[in-house]
């Protein structure tokens, strides 16, 4: 698998010198944010890892490797192309042997961090349980990766375009830990409290990283959630996010929309719906989480393997 690995010139460096690395998503930059906010908040990410002493590296297929960190031309395509394919763990020999454009979900971006020794990874929200599974069975292969590959990832919590209950429920039965920082309650994505609690609240990244790294030390397999509310001043009012989502269910179901083309047809329709105030939040959040991930990196690297 190595061989399909390709490390950017700053990530490859970052290696050498043993510089904590931090894994960034490439489908929220292809199918999550339009053009060209989507490219410009995948730069102003980076720059936030950087300025709290990690490295970025976003990850993304593109012609037949697995680019481990992006040049600014690869972001570029990315957040510019049509074609970009929509990469879980299913697609991924697909668009590796087909030589295709591919977006890394968070299922698949864990699997290529894993791959590169990457222990981080910082991205805005997780798939889960999504309403209505008990009868369509959608439920995000980012949890079942959460189950089985090692990497913490830090999010905003799940968006209520899913069943948060049920998600956590999920976690619970593959044995991922769900981590708060700065508050007890699991964060909804635009709004800072899900009615649901988190399992464990740690709100310093030496706190975060010595639990991490316990589990790991046991042996225990699998992902940690690192769930960090939107900043106060960047939450969107929940009466008001909570209509604007029911509606785009209501859309998605009318429409037949199906399989993996539910989350970013929910997630452009909510954006549309809240006049882009939504697209406002979703940066504000995903920059706080790229903060809060740059710090556990750090700390991660101050506590042998
Ligand atoms: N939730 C968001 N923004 C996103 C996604 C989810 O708030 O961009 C993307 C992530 O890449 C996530 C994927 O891994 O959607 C989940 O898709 P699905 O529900 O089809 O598994
Ligand atoms: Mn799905």
């Amino acid at each position: 698998m190595q061989a399909f690995l390709q490390y950017s010139p700053e990530v490859q460096a970052a290696r050498a010198a043993g510089t904590p690395v931090v894994a960034l998503e490439s489908t929220i930059i292809s199918h999550g944010m339009p053009y060209p906010q989507n490219v410009q908040t995948a730069r102003e990410v980076e720059q936030v890892i950087r300025d709290a002493g990690a490295v970025p590296a976003t990850i993304a297929l593109i012609d037949g490797k697995v680019c481990i960190g992006l040049s600014d031309a690869q972001l570029e395509l990315l957040g510019q192309s049509k074609d970009a394919l929509k990469v879980s763990r299913r697609d991924l020999a697909y668009v590796l042997a087909t030589k295709k454009l591919g977006a890394t979900t968070v299922a698949a971006t864990m699997i290529c961090a894993r791959l590169a020794g990457i222990e981080v990874f910082v991205t805005g929200g997780i798939g889960g349980v999504h309403r209505g599974a008990e009868t369509s069975f959608d439920i995000s292969a980012d949890l079942q990766e959460l189950a089985q590959t090692g990497v913490a990832v830090v999010c905003a919590g799940v968006k209520s375009i899913l069943d948060i209950g049920l998600t956590l429920e999920y976690l619970e039965t593959h044995g991922v830990p769900v981590v708060s920082v700065g508050q007890a309650a699991f964060p909804a994505f635009f709004t800072r409290d899900s009615g649901f609690q988190a399992d464990f609240r740690l709100d310093g990244a030496d706190d975060q990283a010595r639990f991490i790294r316990t589990k790991w030390q046991l042996g225990l397999q699998g992902g940690v959630v690192v769930s960090n509310p939107v900043p106060e001043a960047a939450a969107m009012p929940p009466d008001e996010i909570d209509a604007i989502i029911a509606r785009a269910l209501g859309e998605a179901d009318a429409q037949g929309v199906k399989g993996k083309a539910v989350t970013p047809f929910l997630l452009a329709r909510i954006k549309e719906l809240t006049g882009g105030r939504s697209l406002a939040t979703n940066i504000a959040l995903v920059k706080h989480n790229a903060l809060v991930g740059a710090q556990l990196a750090v700390a991660l690297g101050r506590i042998q393997a």
